[in-house]
């Protein structure tokens, strides 16, 4: 029995996601993130660290959204969400997938929790302004290398475009919004487009402005 515990449009929106592509029999478990339910023992007895969101696989119990990406790509393999293993293709997919969970996803943590970032909460304007830059940064360069490819990858698709795509709709209501590069503005079309990526934002309850 899998288990995913979620709140609508975080980081719990990818593995739901992959979820559904994979076409997955699986429960969706609401955090009040509101009523800090993620803070309460009963949650961090699942992930110690009080975050969202936890994958739970019978008695295997994960968390960090990219470990638990990988672990779903790996239990369904005839999704096509990863590459095969040994491939060049399969690098590559390592590569974005670390990528966005190591460098492009705390950034964000900085921009949307600025407080746990400064001494003085005077700082957090600067401290916000400086974390909109990094990422407005990342973004170009991530357009860079996308260029005209229609997915990261190339022709195939992964489970790594439904990492850029959370990303990217994170910035929605940033000074400069991802989907503003040409590229990215139309490779979150392609995301959006797929049918499990509609049935995950409906799940959620997410409407308009979707990236
Ligand atoms: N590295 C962690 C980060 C998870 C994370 O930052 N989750 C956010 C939602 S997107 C969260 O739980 N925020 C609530 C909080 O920090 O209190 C992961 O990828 O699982």
């Amino acid at each position: 029995m899998l288990a995913l515990y979620y709140a609508p449009g975080l980081a719990s929106f990818l593995p739901h996601a992959m979820l559904r592509e994979a076409g997955a029999d699986f429960e969706l478990r609401f955090i009040d993130r509101d009523n800090d339910a993620h803070k309460g023992e009963a949650y961090r007895k699942l992930n110690p660290n009080g975050l969202i969101p936890v994958l739970v696989d019978g008695e295997n119990v994960v968390f960090e959204t990219a470990a638990i990406a990988l672990h779903i790509a790996d239990k369904f393999p005839v999704s096509g969400l990863a590459p095969a293993l040994g491939s060049a293709e399969r690098s590559q997919f390592y590569k974005w997938m670390v990528h966005l969970t190591n460098t492009v996803q705390p950034e964000y943590r900085v921009w949307f929790y600025p407080h746990q970032h400064v001494v003085d909460e005077a700082a957090i304007p600067s401290v916000k302004e400086a974390a909109g830059q990094r990422l407005n940064r990342m973004f170009d360069l991530i357009s860079e290398q996308l260029g005209d490819k229609t997915w990261l990858l190339g022709d195939r698709f992964s489970a790594a475009d439904l990492f850029l795509f959370m990303l990217i709709r994170w910035s929605r209501n940033m000074p400069r919004p991802a989907r503003t590069l040409p590229n990215l503005g139309r490779f979150a079309e392609r995301v959006f487009a797929r049918p499990a990526v509609q049935e995950t934002l409906k799940a959620e309850g997410i409407t308009a402005p979707f990236f």
